[in-house]
């Protein structure tokens, strides 16, 4: 069975353009609920760290840089088969690639600052929600 949570950020450049609004609400019309929400600026370090899997590839580093070098908006969601649901919502990594309407497409610039995270797997999102999230805030 899959899983009820997933985890997303709204990245940089989407919440210094003002879109976190409206991608709040595009996420609450789709039928997730907001578990947790925060907003927060990563350090580099910490950046590093949430990316790790990506560490040592090309874009790695840029990613890192973009990812602290303003607030970001963290959420755990509810919905029923949330990772792939979530997925299917925010479109591919790249918005030129995403499909209309997806928050990537509306909202995301190009391949690194693509508006929004999301979660590949339950045990993925159990991780992130849990670097952003302490058990109190999880409940
Ligand atoms: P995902 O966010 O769709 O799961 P991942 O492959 O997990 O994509 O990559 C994590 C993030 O790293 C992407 O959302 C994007 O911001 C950035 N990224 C991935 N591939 C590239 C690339 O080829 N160039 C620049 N940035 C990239
Ligand atoms: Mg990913």
């Amino acid at each position: 069975m899959n899983g009820q949570l997933t985890f997303t950020m709204i990245k940089p450049s989407a919440f210094e353009a003002g879109y976190t609004g409206s991608i709040l609400s595009m996420i609450e019309k789709a039928g997730f609920r907001i578990k947790s929400l925060k907003k927060v600026k990563l350090t580099t370090s910490q950046a590093g760290d949430f990316y790790e899997m990506h560490r040592g590839k090309p874009f790695y580093e840029g990613l890192v840089g973009f990812m602290s070098s303003g607030p970001i908006v963290a959420a755990v969601l509810e919905k029923e088969n949330a990772v792939e649901d979530f997925r299917l919502l925010i479109g591919a990594t790249d918005p030129a690639n995403a499909e209309p309407g997806t928050i990537r497409k509306l909202y995301g610039k190009n391949m690194g600052e693509n508006a929004v995270h999301g979660s590949d797997s339950d045990e993925s999102a159990s991780r992130e929600a849990a670097f952003f999230f302490s058990s109190l805030e999880l409940s």
